[in-house]
């Protein structure tokens, strides 16, 4: 009788367990199916220059560019660390997103606000229609969610500078929050 006891006992357990996992799953699916986020872009006059729509990709964060009214040419866009689009110079966007621990995994690492291999090109005319992969970075609760520490900000420079960490003038913003 003990035996048949302790057997009931360990099929309740594992049919709980099932249960619980189950709905585990079922929260973590609901939060990867995030609808797309959509930041807007201010320039040093206050202008709105353009919107990136946030929505979630294989592997990272995928952001489409729809810029106006912006200089023609070649200029660097990042992932910055700080929810707060300040004209006329920006620099409240605080420097590119490093999710906190990031960097100590791994030395050589880009932060995970860099955009590798992109540079945002602006048409003669002032606009660009482009989307592009942020591979670093998430749009769930984790450390490196764009949603992380209060959001994150997009920020665009004046010109194309590889590797420059954020120098470069800063000449439009668009801060990227969690929607209510
Ligand atoms: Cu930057």
């Amino acid at each position: 009788m003990k035996f048949v006891a302790s057997k009931l006992f360990a099929c309740a357990v594992v049919t709980f367990c099932v249960a619980a996992a189950g709905t585990a799953a079922q929260e973590a699916h609901s939060h990867s199916a995030s609808k797309p986020v959509v930041a807007e872009f201010k320039n040093a006059e206050g202008q709105t220059v353009g919107t990136a729509t946030l929505s979630s990709a294989e592997h990272g964060v995928k952001i489409k560019l729809d810029m106006k009214g912006l200089p023609a040419g070649e200029h660097s866009i990042h992932i910055h660390q700080v929810a707060k689009c300040e004209a006329p110079d920006f620099k409240s966007a605080g420097p590119h997103f490093s999710p906190a621990g990031h960097m100590d995994h791994d030395h050589n690492s880009a932060p995970a606000g860099d955009i590798p291999d992109f540079t945002l090109i602006i048409a003669a005319d002032g606009t660009a229609h482009v989307s592009v992969v942020a591979p670093n970075v998430t749009l769930g609760d984790d450390a490196s969610s764009v949603f992380s520490n209060g959001g994150t900000s997009i920020v665009i420079h004046a010109v194309a500078v590889p590797g420059a960490a954020g120098s470069p003038a800063r000449i439009a913003c668009a801060v990227v929050k969690k929607p209510e």
